[in-house]
């Protein structure tokens, strides 16, 4: 693990005191799970697609077929694929912080519900879910946790046949407003904030990290085996992949919490 060496430990400390933390993830922390990353999803029948044009209102109108079974292709792949040590270890650090009377919130930009899966209680989903799908004409909305595609692109809403889609955010959309609400809460109230395997590029959830980084007071670590447009301005910053370091981070917080707290 290369990191700021030194102060890991730190971190550590201030991560089993703290009062309220808040880990904002992205697709980096669902990769190890063999969840391809948003950027990354250019396999197979895919390759020649181009993700960021893919998640748009505006393809949708174009070619709903094409887009809905890119997403359909998506769900399927998530439902088969497993939490892995980065879910669940924020899902023993929330655990174990709520225990200690302290807060933990989850701000995740991932649509696979891996997070929830691992057993994480308080998980905001700001890009939405690929697992809930909702027409378009009526609204109405369902879970969609066959293991089967659909059978046609894109599926009719049982209620009134209009075209459904899936329950994401796409370019252009604005967030849920409760996911906006918790987050803007959560942020402005933290003191130790954890940005997870995500590029910190896509707006506004980066301007989360902006707003963590210039907040007094609060310790920000970064875990993403590459540099990201924010690296500069965090506390500690861990070039490892999540399911790697995450473990890590929070084992060493939770046994100097066992005698600190
Ligand atoms: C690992 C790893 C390992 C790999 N371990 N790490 C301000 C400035 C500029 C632009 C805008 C702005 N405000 C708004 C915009 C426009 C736009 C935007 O941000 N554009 C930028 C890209 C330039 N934003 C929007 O349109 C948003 N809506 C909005 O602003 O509404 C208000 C409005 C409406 C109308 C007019 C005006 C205003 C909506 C954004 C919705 C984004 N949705 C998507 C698709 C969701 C559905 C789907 O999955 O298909 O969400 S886009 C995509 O990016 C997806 C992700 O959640 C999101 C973030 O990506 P993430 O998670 O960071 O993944 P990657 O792939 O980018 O990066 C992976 C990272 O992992 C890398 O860093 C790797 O190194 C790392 N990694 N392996 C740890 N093992
Ligand atoms: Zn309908």
């Amino acid at each position: 693990m290369i990191g700021l060496m030194g102060t890991f430990d730190d971190f550590a400390s201030r991560l089993a005191g703290a009062r309220h933390v808040v880990a904002l993830a992205g697709a980096g922390v669902s990769a190890d799970s063999g969840v391809p990353t948003f950027r990354d999803a250019r396999s197979g029948l895919w390759a020649k697609y181009d993700p960021t044009e893919l998640a748009s209102p505006q393809a949708f109108a174009r070619d709903p077929q094409r887009v809905t079974q890119w997403y359909d292709h998506r769900r399927q792949l998530a439902l088969q694929c497993a939490p892995n040590g980065a879910h669940e270890a924020l899902a023993t650090l929330e655990h174990w912080l709520s225990e200690h009377g302290a807060r933990f919130t989850l701000l995740t930009q991932n649509v696979d519900r891996l997070h929830q899966r691992a057993g994480s209680q308080c998980v905001h989903e700001m890009h939405g879910t690929l697992l809930r799908w909702r027409c378009s004409a009526c609204g109405a909305e369902a879970l969609e946790t066959h293991p089967e595609p659909f059978a046609m692109h894109p599926p009719g809403c049982a209620r009134c046949g209009g075209p459904r889609r899936p329950c994401v955010v796409w370019f252009g959309e604005m967030l849920p407003a409760e996911a906006l609400r918790a987050a803007d809460a959560a942020v402005a109230d933290c003191d130790v904030f954890l940005s997870l395997g995500t590029s910190a590029v896509v707006y506004p959830v980066a301007g989360y990290i902006e707003r963590a980084l210039a907040r007094p007071g609060t310790l920000a670590g970064e875990i993403n085996p590459e540099p990201t447009p924010m690296s500069d301005g965090f506390d500690l910053v861990l070039r490892d992949r999540a399911a790697a370091a995450v473990p890590g981070l929070v084992q060493a917080a939770i046994e100097r919490g066992g005698n600190g707290r």
